[in-house]
């Protein structure tokens, strides 16, 4: 099914159906991971690669000078270039915890990330926590149920697990971070990190495919590309190059030549 497609079934959460629009009318699979540690970098990426993307991922918590208006800022961007803002914070802790970690503390996640993830290890909890911040405000939430780093324990019945608890709140968690598509819920979108044109590593651990692996032979829905656009000097170049990629595997696996 085409993203436009998945956007439009009954049971497809309202913040997967708004992404998956965003994905089909500007025609891109691509999420930059914008890890930066100054605030007017972060803006500028917003700005150069905001037409490019569909979602822009943050580590609120790297920033050196985070500011409310930062966040102001980044809003109105994610609202001139039709782009969700996603803040990689994966909470991990009791429900009472990750509540007082979203809406409040310096960051006041809730106010700004459209998208938050999770680890689904402390169990139901979590959800129960961030359920209550999120879903009034139309915001959703994403279970991590692999990751790309080496030696991850997050396999096998764990997946399994997460993706049991992503069905059972599905009113707040519309996807996964994981490796390949592991939901046959065509509603779930799935992100994947761990991104590069050259596969291979980075020397602590992470683990890198290709957007045509992770798209059109994993079934993933979205590319997390980090360092592969932001360690060139030119970032507009490799984004363009990362969305084109990403774009074209989505169609091959469209139109079924795998
Ligand atoms: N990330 C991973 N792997 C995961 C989950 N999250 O790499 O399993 C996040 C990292 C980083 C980004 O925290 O922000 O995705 C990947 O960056 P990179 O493309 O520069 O490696």
């Amino acid at each position: 099914l085409s993203y436009g497609a998945r956007a439009g079934l009954p049971n497809t959460h309202p913040l997967a159906s708004q992404l998956l629009k965003i994905m089909e009318e500007k025609k891109t699979n691509l999420c930059v991971s914008a890890d930066v540690t100054s605030s007017i970098e972060l803006l500028e990426i917003a700005v150069m690669l905001g037409p490019l993307i569909c979602v822009l991922k943050t580590h609120v918590d790297i920033l050196e000078d985070f500011t409310s208006d930062v966040a102001s800022k980044l809003k109105e961007l994610a609202i001139k270039h039709n782009f969700l803002i996603f803040e990689d914070r994966k909470f991990a802790d009791i429900g009472n915890t990750v509540k007082h970690q979203y809406e409040g503390g310096l960051y006041q996640i809730s106010s700004w990330a459209r998208i938050i993830n999770a680890h689904a290890l402390p169990g139901p909890g979590v959800l129960q926590g961030l359920c209550p911040v999120g879903k009034p405000l139309g915001h959703g939430c994403l279970l991590i149920a692999q990751m790309s780093s080496q030696g991850s324990l997050a396999t096998g019945d764990y997946t399994q697990a997460v993706v049991k608890m992503a069905e059972d709140h599905s009113d707040f968690v519309f996807g996964f971070i994981s490796g390949s598509k592991i939901s046959e819920k065509p509603g779930f979108v799935h992100m994947t990190p761990g991104v590069q044109m050259q596969t291979g590593g980075d020397g602590l651990g992470q683990q890198y495919s290709s957007p045509e692996d992770v798209i059109c032979c994993k079934g993933s829905d979205i590319i997390i590309v980090g360092r592969g656009i932001l360690a060139s000097p030119d970032r507009l170049k490799p984004a363009e190059e990362y969305r084109k990629a990403g774009w074209e595997a989505y169609l091959k696996r469209l139109t079924g030549q795998l």
